[in-house]
């Protein structure tokens, strides 16, 4: 990847963004605006997380907020000041969003994308101070330019994604995504306000020793993935690791290699984390990134979408856990 080794890491994400857009000159630079325009909505996101825990008190210390807006869950807000960013950039004609029913018509009928989010997944963390992320995907409209965006511009199918990454907002704030050409990591830098290319064109580790899956639900487990599981155990340095927070698991187990699972359980027959706005765009980075997906059948990217909300079961891993895993399924078949 030469665009990569072109740029060392330290390179601001506009000037990657840019150089990236004259590396393919298709791009009428429609497609870089969006990008910048999500990193520009994670900021102001990542500052009212940083003030969630002053909010109670923030009333105490004369400074409450601004707008005089009543104050609302954390996710909610993200899911406001998503929408809004997305509005005003004008890119993106229609916005599906975890937390709305209905496609969000974002008025920018002349727009060529749609974008398809989960404003703040792992909201049960977000009270306790544990790492949350936003997921996003990004489609280029099937429908007429001019008219509103529909159903068939989101259920296009995974391998349909233009580009899709996330944001995870841990002990440092680091945005993730793809175009197709890699995978790179920008982090924040809190008092430049500025993103900074930290890990370059990433690959996952072929091999990894991590496994994350909510271990209560074990006996409601099949037997390939209970004994997938029961395998991993016997290895040495084999470790459980689970946040209960999608990206800051998806994110640990990239970069140290690992597996991802959230199999059905009795709750959850088809799973529990969306195909849109969770499954698609994660299987698009590890992909990316040389791991693989599965819906235990076939990749993630390949599932052909029904429904603009639809769960669906979901592993993501390395290379050789998940192909493990995947033979283990087909045998009980
Ligand atoms: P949410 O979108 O309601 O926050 O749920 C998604 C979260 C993921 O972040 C996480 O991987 C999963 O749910 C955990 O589910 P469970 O608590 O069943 O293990
Ligand atoms: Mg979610």
């Amino acid at each position: 990847n030469n665009l990569t080794l072109a740029l060392p890491v330290g390179t601001t994400l506009d000037r990657f963004i840019n150089r990236q857009q004259e590396a393919f000159p298709y791009a009428k630079g429609e497609l870089s605006q969006l990008l910048r325009d999500i990193a520009l909505a994670s900021k102001i996101i990542n500052r009212e997380i940083n003030r969630a825990g002053l909010i109670d008190i923030t009333g105490a210390l004369g400074s409450s907020n601004i707008q005089g807006e009543a104050q609302q869950k954390l996710d909610m807000i993200a899911n406001i000041r998503f929408i809004r960013a997305l509005v005003n950039g004008g890119e993106v004609v229609g916005i599906l969003s975890e937390e709305d029913d209905e496609i969000i018509q974002t008025g920018n009928y002349n727009a060529k994308y749609v974008v398809a989010m989960d404003p703040l997944d792992g909201s049960s963390n977000i009270d306790v101070n544990v790492s949350i992320g936003t997921i996003f995907s990004i489609y280029r409209r099937v429908s007429d330019i001019g008219s509103p965006a529909v159903e068939d511009d989101f259920l296009q199918g995974g391998r349909k994604q233009v580009a899709a990454g996330y944001i995870l907002y841990g002990s440092s704030t680091i945005m993730v995504y793809t175009t197709g050409k890699g995978v790179n990591a920008f982090t924040y830098e809190n008092s430049l306000g500025e993103y900074f290319l930290s890990h370059a064109d990433i690959k996952m580790p072929e091999d990894g020793k991590i496994y994350s899956v909510n271990e209560a639900y074990f006996e409601e487990f099949t037997n390939p993935v209970k004994e997938f599981i029961q395998d991993m155990r016997k290895h040495s340095g084999c470790m459980a690791r689970y946040i209960g927070s999608l990206v800051g698991d998806f994110h640990r187990n990239l970069l140290k290699g690992g597996i991802y699972m959230y199999p059905p359980t009795r709750k959850a027959k088809e799973g529990k984390l969306r195909l849109l706005y969770e499954c698609y765009p994660l299987a698009f980075v590890i992909e990316q990134a040389g791991g693989l997906s599965s819906d235990g059948m076939q990749s993630l990217l390949d599932i052909v979408p029904e429904s603009i909300h639809q769960r669906n079961i979901v592993y993501l891993g390395s290379k050789n856990q998940l192909t493990q895993l995947q033979k283990k399924l087909e045998k009980y078949h």
